[in-house]
């Protein structure tokens, strides 16, 4: 496009939409462009060609994001769901492989990943939904911004820096696990754990490697339960066992909320509801819609 006697700021627009990675920088700079466009006649051809290729990008984008939530159709988010996430060949799918059984494609190719693929894992009785995804910066941004916990896994303590640009927009809890550890030596290990302790201190972080364990392997499942914000409860039927299956909520959950989860609209018919576990003061203690529950709970109740 022939951008003779234009502003300054026209042409520094013109720069960074050469330069743009994504539509929605384009469509900035566009606008940008399109302000400092001329408006005499001579320049009207150039204000065409802006408008028709704005309108272009704008509906490439309105369809992106319509692609987008098809995919996710595919995805059923469970009560707890863990992505795997990090730049090329860090071994994400090795992990995945590791924790879910299943047999995703593994290389040492980078970019061998580039679908996301579902697994679950147990850890006790609490089942853990866990995708692996393509690595940076083919990841899926939507996926990150939803979910609850993203296991960021580096290689080199260089790649969290990269890393954290693709993690602006996440409220999810994250996870730093730093992968391979078996080619670590005892001294880069310490340096690495180091680094982290000063540099990466609001990093919850944990070192692993394809050659884990038992043990180590129910420590990663661990970690990544208990970063959960959530709580487990049991229900029970009068004079039967508790439910082997938990109910997952939120922590701090009444149990107006959990019944309300087993049946929306039920916890205007409770009659009696007794709990035992970590939050009551004796083991059946009547309690009312506004108690507040804690992990391992067990709930009983009657309905009118
Ligand atoms: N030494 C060592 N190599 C590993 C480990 N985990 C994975 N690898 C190797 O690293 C390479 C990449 O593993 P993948 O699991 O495919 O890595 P990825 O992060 O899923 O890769 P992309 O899908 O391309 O992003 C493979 O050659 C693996 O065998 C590990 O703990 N130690
Ligand atoms: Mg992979």
């Amino acid at each position: 496009m022939a951008s003779t006697n234009q502003s300054p700021f026209y042409h520094k627009a013109e720069q960074k939409f050469n330069e743009a990675s994504t539509d929605e920088e384009r469509i900035e700079c566009l606008e940008i462009m399109m302000k400092e466009c001329p408006k005499h006649k001579s320049s009207e051809n150039m204000r065409k060609n802006l408008t028709t290729r704005y309108k272009k990008l704008k509906s490439s984008i309105i369809k992106q994001k319509k692609a987008g939530k098809g995919k996710h159709a595919g995805i059923k988010k469970e009560d707890m769901q863990c992505v795997l996430i990090g730049p090329p060949n860090t071994g994400k799918s090795t992990i995945f492989k590791t924790l879910t059984k299943l047999n995703p494609k593994i290389s040492p190719h980078p970019f061998t990943t580039y679908i996301h693929q579902l697994g679950t894992f147990k850890f006790e009785d609490a089942q853990i939904q866990i995708i692996d995804s393509p690595p940076f910066p083919n990841q899926d941004k939507s996926l990150i911004n939803s979910t609850d916990i993203l296991l960021l896994i580096i290689d080199n303590l260089a790649q969290i820096k990269p890393s954290e640009e693709h993690l602006h927009y996440t409220k999810a809890k994250k996870i730093l696990l730093f992968n391979k550890e078996d080619e670590l030596s005892e001294e880069e290990k310490r340096k690495i754990e180091a680094t982290l302790k000063s540099k990466y201190r609001n990093y919850n972080y944990f070192f692993f490697s394809q050659k884990a364990d038992k043990t180590k392997i129910e420590e990663l499942k661990k970690k990544i339960f208990i970063t959960f914000p959530i709580i487990r409860v049991y229900t029970k039927e009068p004079k039967k066992e508790a439910s082997k299956e938990p109910m997952i909520l939120k922590k701090d959950s009444t149990f107006k909320d959990a019944v309300e989860k087993i049946l929306k609209g039920i916890s205007n018919k409770i009659k009696r509801a007794r709990i035992w576990g970590p939050s009551s003061k004796f083991g059946g203690q009547i309690i009312g819609l506004d108690h507040i529950l804690k992990d391992k709970d067990i709930i009983e109740f009657q309905t009118k």
